[in-house]
């Protein structure tokens, strides 16, 4: 099962995927989670890519396309992946059909996790305060918001198009939550 996980920041795409591993038993790629690894370790493209995620903007697509290639050719993707975070415009998402193509391992389902703002905010702000991610100061939230409404949510339409999409409702426990994403995968409902 090849699934991208599409949704605003704090909508639970993270807290989704890591459950879905261990459901579908195929691994969770976050473009987050390997750019926070690479400015953890002071890599160069790590360096490059700081100061812009600490601002809650977009890192440029050639850098994260290249890391991602790097992570899809690891041999643990045979089965399949959840990717988190990634595509997050349209130039990224016609840069993963392409190289999906290439692989012979194209998206089966892009999963839409619905929040409304203020709950986003509020998550956010709770993480803020037990983890102290750099980007989930007030400032850095309002711009990965606006972000994402202005580049990240036309990416919604493009899976649409293709009839890969399902919306699930992103509000309730995280165990809820979990159990609407199992059913819209299993029976390819809620589509929207
Ligand atoms: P990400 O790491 O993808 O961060 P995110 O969008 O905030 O989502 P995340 O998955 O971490 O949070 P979640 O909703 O699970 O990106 C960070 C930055 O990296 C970007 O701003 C950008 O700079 C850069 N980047 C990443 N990918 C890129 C790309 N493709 N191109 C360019 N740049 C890229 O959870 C949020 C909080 O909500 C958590 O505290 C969680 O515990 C809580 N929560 C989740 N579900 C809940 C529930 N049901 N109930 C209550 N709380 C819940």
């Amino acid at each position: 099962m090849r699934l991208v996980l599409l949704g605003a920041p704090g909508s639970g795409k993270g807290t989704q995927a890591a459950r879905l591993k261990e459901a579908l038993g195929v691994p969770h790629i976050s473009t987050g989670d390997l750019l926070r690894a690479a400015v953890a370790a002071g890599t160069p493209l790590g360096q490059q890519a700081k100061a812009v995620m600490e601002r809650g903007e977009l890192v440029s697509d050639d850098i994260v396309l290249g890391m991602l290639e790097e992570r899809l050719a690891q041999g643990d993707v045979g089965k399949g992946f959840i990717l988190d975070g990634y595509p997050r415009n349209l130039a990224q998402a016609n840069a993963l059909e392409a190289l999906l193509e290439r692989i012979q391992q194209p998206v089966d389902l892009a999963v839409q996790l619905d929040v409304g703002t203020e709950l986003l905010i509020q998550r956010l702000a709770g993480r803020a305060k037990e983890e102290g991610r750099a980007d989930d100061n007030p400032e850095s939230v309002r711009n990965r918001l606006r972000v994402y409404t202005d580049q990240t949510a036309p990416v919604i339409d493009f899976y649409r198009q293709r009839g890969k999409l399902v919306c699930v409702y992103g509000v309730g426990s995280m165990d809820e939550v979990s159990q609407r994403v199992l059913e819209a995968i299993r029976n390819h409902a809620a589509t929207c």
